[in-house]
């Protein structure tokens, strides 16, 4: 049993990589091996589309560097495909490592032909019918009711199956967070809600955003556990959302984990200037300086299986390869109909869709409608 209403974060592994509390056995040298990969290559996966948004070939993209033990250690944590999962627009890399194919999240980002939903959503806001990622929503907190609900579901139904639902240190100042957290918590639907606090909402701080002393004391209020975990130390985010998916799962009603992290890069490309603007340059310096990666890599160099600079160098190498490829085919299925903006919604188009079609088709063809 994990702890809950902690003061400090709950660790394992101290920001030089040596442990704290002992070590559970399933974190062999190999698991951690793989988690460590598992981060390169959200993280370069996300280097290389910023080179891709700077090039002009996506309009819109928000980084996760710096989150990546939040996101790769929950992914790890739950039953891919079985549990349901309502993230929000920064988690590309809880996707990447759920297994959501590379080539479609390129796809995303780039609106072409081989894009799962063909370029009819906003660049960066995809969603995977297998892994049961709910198409992501720009709105802040819209996704909390509705998880709420597809939890609420799966308690009636009785299928074993959690609800992870996912969101910013800014979405919990939304009335959609409220509501939704309270109509899990009332119902014990097994609802996991994860707050992947990155101490900042575009350029609002978190102490500007609450008057809590944290995010996960709130869960107080609304009769359930909450939890502060480390989010920079994966060992501590998978023992932390492991042993409470599991209660969450056993019909335990719903609970709260806040993570405590940090955005290290700009918020999104509407947002380029975050040192300048409004963070100074220690703070960034400071926890540029607490990364989730080189802790993991320190844990490995204390269990005698350091990651050589080579192996570092080649999963860099591999990720990048593995985007340049997904980037050529996506480019190469080409451009969507611009048709296809009107079809699988409606089975009679309704009059003023009608309308704008015809419109569309009149500019296209050059009045020749
Ligand atoms: C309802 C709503 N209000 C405002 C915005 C504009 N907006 C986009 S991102 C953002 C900040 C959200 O911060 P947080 O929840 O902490 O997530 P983070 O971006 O830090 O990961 C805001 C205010 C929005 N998208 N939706
Ligand atoms: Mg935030």
């Amino acid at each position: 049993m994990i702890q809950p209403f902690t003061s400090d974060p709950l660790r394992w592994v101290a920001e030089d990589g040596q442990p704290i509390r002992e070590l559970p056995a399933r974190f062999t040298p190999d698991v951690l091996r793989g988690l460590h990969r598992d981060m390169v290559r959200a993280r370069e996966f996300d280097r290389k589309l910023v080179t891709l948004l700077r090039q002009g070939r996506t309009t819109f993209y928000a980084q996760s560097r710096g989150m990546e033990a939040t996101q790769v250690g929950l992914a790890r944590s739950i039953q891919v495909g079985h549990d349901w999962v309502w993230p929000y627009y920064r988690d590309h890399a809880l996707g990447l490592t759920m297994g959501v194919p590379l080539l479609d999240l390129v796809s995303q980002c780039l609106g072409t032909n081989s894009d799962p939903s063909r370029g009819r959503q906003m660049p960066h806001h995809f969603g995977a019918e297998r892994q049961n990622f709910v198409s992501i929503s720009s709105s802040i907190a819209s996704q909390v009711p509705p998880a709420a609900g597809n939890a609420l579901a799966q308690k009636y139904l009785g299928v074993g199956e959690i609800t992870v639902c996912t969101f910013g240190d800014g979405a919990t100042s939304e009335g959609d967070w409220h509501a939704g957290v309270n109509m899990a918590a009332v119902n014990g639907a097994p609802c996991l809600f994860v707050c992947e606090n990155n101490q900042w909402a575009i350029s609002t701080p978190l102490r500007a955003q609450t008057a809590s002393e944290t995010v996960h004391v709130k869960a107080r209020a609304y009769g359930m556990p909450g939890y502060l975990v480390d989010g920079n130390d994966i060992v501590a985010v998978m023992e932390v959302m492991s042993s409470v998916a599991e209660e969450v799962r056993q019909g335990n009603g719903p609970a709260l984990v806040e993570c405590l992290t940090y955005r290290v890069g700009s918020h999104s490309n509407a947002d380029a200037d975050a040192e300048k603007n409004y963070r100074t340059r220690e703070e960034v310096a400071l926890w540029t300086g607490r990364d989730p990666i080189a802790r993991v890599e320190g844990l490995l160099e204390h269990l005698g299986h350091p990651v050589s600079a080579e192996e570092r160098a080649d999963l860099i190498a591999a990720t990048h390869r593995e985007v340049d490829e997904a980037v050529r085919q996506a480019e190469a299925s080409g451009q969507p109909d611009w048709r296809i903006m009107f079809e699988d919604v409606y089975a009679d188009l309704p009059v003023h869709l009608r309308e704008q079609a015809a419109f569309l088709r009149a500019e296209q063809t050059g009045g020749q409608a």
